[in-house]
């Protein structure tokens, strides 16, 4: 797995210069209160980013690292939701679409209990922010344990977790539903097409698309896809964000985010264990996700995990990253790792053989290498595939993916994605979380990796 690349990456910066441009993202990216992915494209505060931003910023300032996630939880909604996008009043309404007046949460979401204080939008995003409150704790536990900080966010991220497995379980297996193609946080992928279809998208006109004022339409998503996320957003809002007894068009499982909640909950015990909680009902509920996840979402003809359409019933026929971001789930059984292991080496993600992991299957009927979660690569989901491998003991392969995830970071400058053969830049640039995560590998975990499980990590035989 750790064979030569089929091409040459990009000369590396030395660890000093990349450290220092790295930094220089983050200061420029911060806004006083929490870190903007990216000052023209995303000019607000959104959730995963904050997650993975805050795992960066340990290492530069363990303060803005804890300000980060406790500015993002400050906008929780009472029925426990974190909202995908908490906006920044002083940014222009022309700045970003969908806006703060097309969400209206503080009267849209009034009846799930959106904070008046400040406006949001009213869908989540993957559940990062409990890891990360224990590694930015672990960074400096004296700091943490001074200033109260996982007392303080305990009872929210534990709210957060049961909004998700309550009611979000809407496919009532035991799993968190997703009800937007933004909310598992890969918008465009392939795997949204099948039930995107059955969605009439609003009409082109309605709205005015501000992401193309940064970026290449090449890409972004096209015009018909906006439509039709537009259209979802517009109904779950009039629908005053209620998830039960709605009648959602489009609903999935995604094993990427059902894998984060899991290693969140892992998380989440140990943060119970250090306040002097109780961890057993965290780590029960952990185990009981990995069994859903195995149960429903494992494609044994695939060796990887699948996405589960909850209109249709059927797990969805596209191999996307998102399949094989479960290796960062401590004890899957043997078997389960071994194909995993050998998708991401073999020809639909060519672990070892390019510097980065596509989005999307190299083979996939819609595989396009630059655009947006459609085949280019993200070092978010690297760097949790770089933790799954060390974790299952995949040292080498591990090492050989870090090497090559900061060599693309420092030559494309911290692209929001890159080709994954190439490696060349694509999307924005100075991107927050290509910074931060360059920042936490630069930090480094060369051997085994404890990661988040109970001591006894590994796999199950
Ligand atoms: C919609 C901010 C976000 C990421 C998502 C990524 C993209 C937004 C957009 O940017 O989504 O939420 O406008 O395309 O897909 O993962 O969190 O970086």
């Amino acid at each position: 797995m750790t064979s030569l690349l089929e091409t040459p990456v990009p000369a590396a910066a030395d660890d000093l210069t990349l450290r220092r441009g790295a930094a220089r993202v983050l200061l420029r990216n911060w806004t006083g209160i929490s870190t903007v992915p990216s000052r023209g494209l995303y000019p607000h505060q959104w959730s995963w980013d904050s997650a993975f931003i805050a795992i960066g910023l340990r290492h530069l300032s363990v303060r803005r690292a804890q300000r980060e996630l406790e500015s993002l939880l400050g906008a929780q909604w009472v029925d426990g939701r974190v909202p995908h996008i908490v906006f920044n009043p002083q940014v222009p309404l022309d700045a970003y679409f969908p806006s703060p007046d097309f969400w209206r949460s503080s009267t849209a979401g009034a009846a799930a209990g959106a904070p008046t204080h400040t406006e949001t939008s009213g869908i989540v995003q993957p559940p990062v922010h409990a890891m990360a409150a224990w590694l930015v704790h672990e960074a400096d536990p004296q700091a943490s344990r001074r200033r109260g900080f996982l007392p303080r966010l305990y009872g929210r991220l534990a709210a957060w977790h049961d909004y998700l497995t309550g009611p979000r379980d809407l496919g009532r297996g035991g799993l968190a539903a997703m009800v937007h193609p933004w909310e598992p946080g890969m918008d465009n992928s392939p795997c949204w097409d099948g039930p995107l279809a059955r969605v009439d998208p609003v009409a082109a006109g309605s709205y005015r698309r501000a992401d193309l004022d940064h970026g290449q339409p090449a890409e972004r998503p096209t015009d018909l896809d906006y439509g039709r996320y537009v259209r979802l957003a517009t109904d779950y809002r009039d629908s005053g964000y209620a998830d039960a007894g709605s009648d959602h068009a489009f609903a999935v499982e995604d094993p990427c985010v059902n894998a984060l909640l899991i290693v969140s909950e892992h998380a989440l015990a140990r943060i119970a264990a250090e306040i002097g909680a109780d961890p057993a009902p965290h780590e029960e509920r952990a185990a009981r996700l990995t069994a859903a996840l195995v149960e429903r979402l494992w494609s044994p003809a695939d060796g990887m995990f699948l996405n589960r359409d909850l209109v249709g019933g059927d797990l969805i026929a596209e191999r996307s990253i998102a399949g094989l971001v479960p290796l960062i789930v401590p004890a899957l059984p043997q078997h389960i790792v071994d194909a995993l292991l050998t998708t991401a080496a073999g020809p639909g993600f060519r672990l070892g053989a390019v510097p980065m992991l596509p989005s999307y299957d190299f083979d996939g009927r819609d595989f396009d290498p630059s655009r947006y979660w459609r085949g280019p690569a993200w070092f978010n989901t690297n760097w949790l595939l770089e933790r799954g491998l060390r974790q299952y003991g995949q040292l080498g392969a591990a090492d050989a993916l870090r090497t090559a995830m900061l060599g693309a970071a420092g030559t494309s400058g911290f692209a929001e994605y890159v080709d994954p053969v190439t490696a060349q830049a694509r999307g924005t640039r100075d991107f927050g979380w290509t910074a931060a995560l360059t920042l936490d590998l630069l930090a480094g975990r060369r051997s085994a990796d404890p990661g988040l499980a109970s001591p006894s990590n590994g796999a199950r035989t």
